[in-house]
């Protein structure tokens, strides 16, 4: 059954953990140069900025690609035997980093600590010509973190220690993506609740919505699904965890590839989901698909909305509606070699959900993937 109560307090004194967005992004990665291209070229990010061997790091080298609200680093080892590495071979690529933007990063740390978390970094104070930034960091699930970022009165670029980067010859159009609207995790069998827990006590989130094996089960395949959100709402992370099913779940199936609990799809948002897939496709981004039949009932299920049907149609692109509006969404098909990470793209009218009502033609059409990559049994 489908549960729903919308987080209320926004900002009041109760919130111990405020947070003011996602700060950044960062993915260990094989190639942390031609990710950058792959997400400038694909995704329509800009170059923002370094940090490697020309600004004195001896074991890593990163990139910052930029687009409206959305920070990604791309990070890798420039030796072996770094914890970079062994990340990368254990997982392949993958999300190492969600870090949130608190006001002071020193408190969210000590009050997340005082509350059961399990530290990554103690509060440090990075600083440079431009001011200073305090980061701080709390494991979540699996491998991956999060870093409290504390950026008050820094004026730089990214954070100390970056310089900017420029590529004056190759800075592809943006494709409309504006913001994280989401962040999935995947965790293990059963372990759904204890994650819920964590975000509950250690961070001061709400369960707002929850999904169980019935919303979220096809003829073959299952999985349970609680959505987590600040105080603000301006973070929301569902959680999923495989379910009994007649085949192997595509959370499973993640789990088994990623090796781990990890994080399973970025939700990114644009105003103008048409223009915005239109353009991603162009540049050789890959979408499922779901039937062209999804669109004969699309009408009934959710009345009236903007946008035209067809090219809805024609792109592929998920519609849904609940009390307070609809929504359009798509996915891609996971973004590196491993069944793992992929993104979705959302545009939100109102709706403040997740799109149940397309759960059903999602997962077959995820179902159908795993089929021809032959681990669905
Ligand atoms: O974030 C969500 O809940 C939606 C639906 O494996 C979804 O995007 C849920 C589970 C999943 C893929 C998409
Ligand atoms: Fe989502």
């Amino acid at each position: 059954m489908e549960t729903s109560t919308l987080p209320k307090n926004t900002n009041t004194s109760e919130d111990f953990m405020p947070i003011n967005g996602t700060d950044y992004v960062e993915l260990y990665v094989g190639n942390s140069k031609q990710a950058a291209h792959y997400y400038k070229s694909a995704f329509g990010f800009q170059s923002y900025a370094q940090a490697g061997l020309e600004t004195g790091l001896k074991d890593r080298e990163s990139y910052v690609v930029v687009q409206d609200k959305i920070r990604l680093v791309l990070t890798s080892p420039l030796k072996s035997g770094t914890e970079i590495g062994k990340h990368i071979d254990k997982h392949g690529d993958g999300v190492k980093v969600v870090a949130l933007w608190v006001d002071d990063a020193t408190i969210a740390y000590n009050n997340a600590m005082e509350r059961g978390a399990k530290s990554y970094m103690e509060p440090q104070v990075e600083e440079d010509k431009d001011g200073q930034v305090v980061r701080a960091g709390i494991y979540t699930y699996g491998e991956t973190v999060h870093i409290f970022v504390e950026r008050k009165d820094y004026n730089g670029t990214f954070l100390p220690g970056f310089k900017k980067w420029e590529t004056p010859d190759y800075n592809p159009e943006p494709t409309g993506l504006k913001f994280v609207d989401h962040m999935v995790g995947n965790v293990g069998w059963n372990k759904m609740n204890h994650w819920v827990k964590f975000y509950e006590d250690v961070l001061g989130f709400k369960n707002i919505l929850s999904f169980d094996d019935k919303d979220i089960s096809t003829e073959y395949t299952a999985l349970m699904s609680k959505v987590m959100s600040n105080g603000n709402g301006r973070i929301k992370f569902p959680i999923n965890e495989p379910a009994e099913g007649q085949k192997k779940s595509q959370v499973e199936e993640y789990l088994d590839f990623y090796e781990d609990e990890g994080v399973q799809h970025i939700a990114v948002a644009t105003d103008n989901i048409i223009q915005t897939v239109r353009d991603l496709r162009s540049r050789g981004v890959e979408f499922l698909r779901v039937p062209a039949t999804y669109y004969d009932a699309v009408t009934d299920r959710v009345g009236k909305i903007d946008e035209d049907i067809a090219p809805l149609k024609e792109l592929g692109i998920l519609v849904d509606r609940d009390d307070e509006g609809y929504l359009l969404q798509i996915f891609t098909k996971p973004v590196e070699p491993r069944p793992t990470m992929f993104f979705e793209i959302i545009q939100r009218k109102g709706a403040q959900s997740f799109g149940k009502g397309n759960f059903k033609a999602l997962f077959e059409a995820i179902e159908r993937e795993q089929e021809l990559r032959g681990t669905l049994h």
